[in-house]
């Protein structure tokens, strides 16, 4: 279980350092653009988020000497959590409850807040109490973003009777605003970090409402794109979901990471994980095994799969998605949300997949677009190195906690 009020070291990947920015300069062209050696351990320093030559420390060390290591301790999470249908074809998912799981077991990273996001928002606020009562985490605020209709969120049945009046911890009506004070009141010498599961409207209405917060973020982790690939690995990129459901927002939070950028808007350093990889990524065979058999003493996992189960019928498009057919007795389904989570969180993420440095366009229709000279310079997860390793990684990070991430 993460610690929730202590600092916590982390050592920001080699990998997913190498664009990191002077938030202080006018300029992302003052960015250094050419990566480290994916071999060099890298550390990202605390608010500007310079690539330091650090070595990674010992992972058993990594959290009891965090002196010379970067500290991460303020993560706003947004979410379309928890699993509901936008209509018969598309909608979010169940990757966002284990992608929470993660980022929660997680002793690294502090989550401070977590934002549900779009459309029907005070529902999704109530699986996500009722989600985070179940496993034992009502230390978690949960803000209520914007909502923008009243869309059937079908795991409401699963939380219909939880109030959120009863919610042991805080629950935030107005989401976007408390994103902005516990952003503006958090220690300036640790960075603020967003981890995006969902489309991007809270993000614009933050940067409407509250432009000063965004500034004090340094980078965000988005399951974010369509780069060289489509859903199911077609090589026909398309409109991924997050960006297509408000492609708007999501060129505003692109152009924060603008080549040419405007002096006016925040500079962040954006990783992200398109469907090039998340979307290939399902926790399966030994691994997800070794999950079936520690869910009898795992609050976590009992209630992930309790929620996997009820979700799966009541969606008829999750088996058109992945690369095998979603079964809870054999594998998730696919868990695009935790490859993000996992980049935020990991000190070895060149391990398991490929990063590169992509400058790209996101069109009015939501495609992320491969395009020289930009406009959005971004780092990306393009490739699986060993998916293996990650499963492995990632069901002892779920049985017992993420120390070896
Ligand atoms: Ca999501």
């Amino acid at each position: 279980m993460a610690a929730a009020t202590t600092l916590l070291a982390h050592s920001l990947p080699s990998a997913l350092a190498m664009d990191a920015v002077d938030p202080s300069s006018s300029s992302v062209a003052a960015a250094p653009l050419t990566a480290p050696s994916r071999r060099t351990p890298v550390i990202i320093d605390t608010d500007i988020g310079k690539p330091l030559q650090l070595p990674l420390l010992p992972q058993r060390n990594r959290t009891s000497n965090p002196s010379n290591l970067v500290l991460i301790n303020l993560i706003i999470l947004t979410t379309d959590a928890l699993a509901f249908l936008q209509n018969d074809v598309t909608g979010t998912d169940m990757d966002d409850t284990w992608a929470i799981a993660v980022a929660l077991a997680s002793p690294v990273i502090d989550v401070r807040l977590v934002l549900v996001a779009t459309h029907n928002t005070p529902v999704r606020a109530q699986i996500a109490a009722q989600f985070l009562t179940r496993i034992n985490r009502t230390d978690i605020p949960i803000g209520i973003g914007t909502q923008y209709d009243n869309m059937t969120v079908e795991l409401q049945g699963w939380a219909a009777n939880y109030s959120l009046d009863s919610y042991p911890g805080k629950i935030y009506y107005d989401g976007v605003q408390a994103m902005n004070d516990i952003i503006l009141a958090a220690e300036v010498e640790n960075p603020v970090v967003m981890l995006l599961l969902a489309p991007c409207n809270n993000m614009a209405e933050a940067e409407r409402r509250f432009p000063a917060a965004l500034q004090r973020v340094s980078r965000a982790f988005a399951m974010s794109g369509s780069i060289y690939r489509g859903y199911n690995d077609s090589l026909v990129p398309t409109n991924e979901y997050n960006v297509r459901d408000d492609p708007a927002s999501s060129q505003l939070v692109y152009s924060f990471a603008s080549i040419n950028h405007s002096a006016s808007l925040p500079i962040w350093s954006l990783f992200t994980a398109p469907l090039d990889t998340s979307g290939l990524y399902q926790l399966d065979g030994i691994f997800y095994q070794q999950l079936l058999s520690a869910a009898n003493g795992s609050r976590l996992i009992s209630t992930v799969l309790e929620m996997y189960k009820i979700w799966l019928p009541l969606c008829p498009w999750a088996n058109t998605e992945g690369p095998k057919p979603c079964d809870p007795a054999v594998r998730s389904s696919v868990l695009y949300d935790v490859i993000a989570t996992v980049m935020l969180i990991s000190a070895t993420p060149e391990r398991y997949m490929e990063y590169d440095q992509v400058t790209l366009q996101v069109t009015d229709t939501g495609f992320t677009t491969p395009t020289p000279n930009g406009p959005d310079r971004i780092t990306a997860a393009l490739k699986w190195l060993d998916m293996d390793a990650l499963s492995a990684a990632l069901a002892q990070c779920i049985i017992s906690g993420c120390q070896l991430m």
